[in-house]
């Protein structure tokens, strides 16, 4: 694959974080790193895994294969591989690998003297994961508490776990995840459009600036933000919702196992009210 003129200014040794200069080398495009050869390795073992489990259950269906965790009755033990056993194998190749790819991440910030924002923020995302199939289950003392690997079936259980505490959007913790998800879609329709009005002027005009992207807003609502703003505003709207969407799951049942509207009891209790 070509190189770009300037990319060989970057392919710069060090930055490891183990193994020293072992795998500080590339392949083709990619950088390897002993966490590349980690990420491989959990990910070819996990996804063999997860066509295994296709096997044994008998479909090649994309939308109907479904490899469950262990029944609630096997606590937090290990179970045989056809009870739950291959669902606790395929966590721990996806923990393997995500926190390899972040720990990958981490080691090529270090080596381009770039600040942590990519391994942090991408951490946010694997924190929300590892709450749902580890903090959680072991709060509650089963792994049977963890969602089904299948895409059918990882929606069906949203849906009953939902409908467990009768109505989840009256869990205050929901309520502020949702409402940090529609704000980063919000805030990105409004980057975007922004972005791609300045780049595309009418025919034969030249391509505008960011003091025509403030000056915008500055007349549209009296306040920019600026282009560096808008990506600090971004990030923290993007990791605020993945922070509360695993806050929001693991106190249903570790904090509170009734109804979510009853949560709501305190206000109704306020000893103002008599
Ligand atoms: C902005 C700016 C950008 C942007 C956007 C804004 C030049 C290219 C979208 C406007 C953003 C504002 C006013 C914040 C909105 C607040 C919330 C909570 C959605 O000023 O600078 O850079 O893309």
């Amino acid at each position: 694959m070509a190189m770009l003129s300037f990319e060989r200014k970057y392919r710069v040794r060090g930055g490891t974080l183990v193994g020293g200069d072992l795998f500080d080398f590339w392949v083709g495009p990619f950088w390897v790193g002993f966490f590349g050869v980690t990420t491989i390795f959990f990910t070819v073992v996990g996804t063999v895994l997860i066509l295994m489990g296709a096997a044994i259950q008998g479909t090649w269906n994309p939308w109907l294969i479904n490899i469950a965790p262990p029944d609630l009755s096997y606590g937090l033990r290990l179970a045989p591989m056809r009870e739950g056993g291959l669902w606790q194998m395929i966590t721990i190749c996806a923990i393997g690998a995500f926190v390899s790819w972040a720990l990958r991440q981490a080691e090529i910030s270090r080596k381009l003297g770039m600040g942590y924002h990519i391994p942090i923020a991408y951490g946010v995302a694997v924190f929300a994961y590892i709450t749902l199939v580890v903090i959680r289950p072991v709060l509650m003392g089963g792994w049977g508490h963890a969602f089904p690997y299948g895409i059918w079936s990882h929606l069906d259980w949203v849906s009953n776990v939902g409908y467990q505490y009768l109505h989840f959007h009256y869990n205050p913790a929901h309520m502020i995840a949702v409402s940090f998800f529609f704000t980063t879609t919000f805030a990105l329709s409004l980057h975007g459009g922004l972005v791609l009005s300045a780049l595309n002027p009418p025919e034969g005009e030249p391509v505008k600036a960011p003091e025509h992207e403030n000056t915008f807003f500055r007349d549209f609502i009296g306040y920019s933000i600026g282009t560096l703003g808008i990506h600090r505003l971004g990030l923290f709207l993007a990791l605020s919702a993945g922070f509360w969407s695993a806050v929001c799951i693991v106190i249903s049942g570790p904090f509170w196992t009734r109804g979510w509207p009853e949560w709501w009891g305190w206000w109704l209790n306020l000893p103002i009210w008599n």
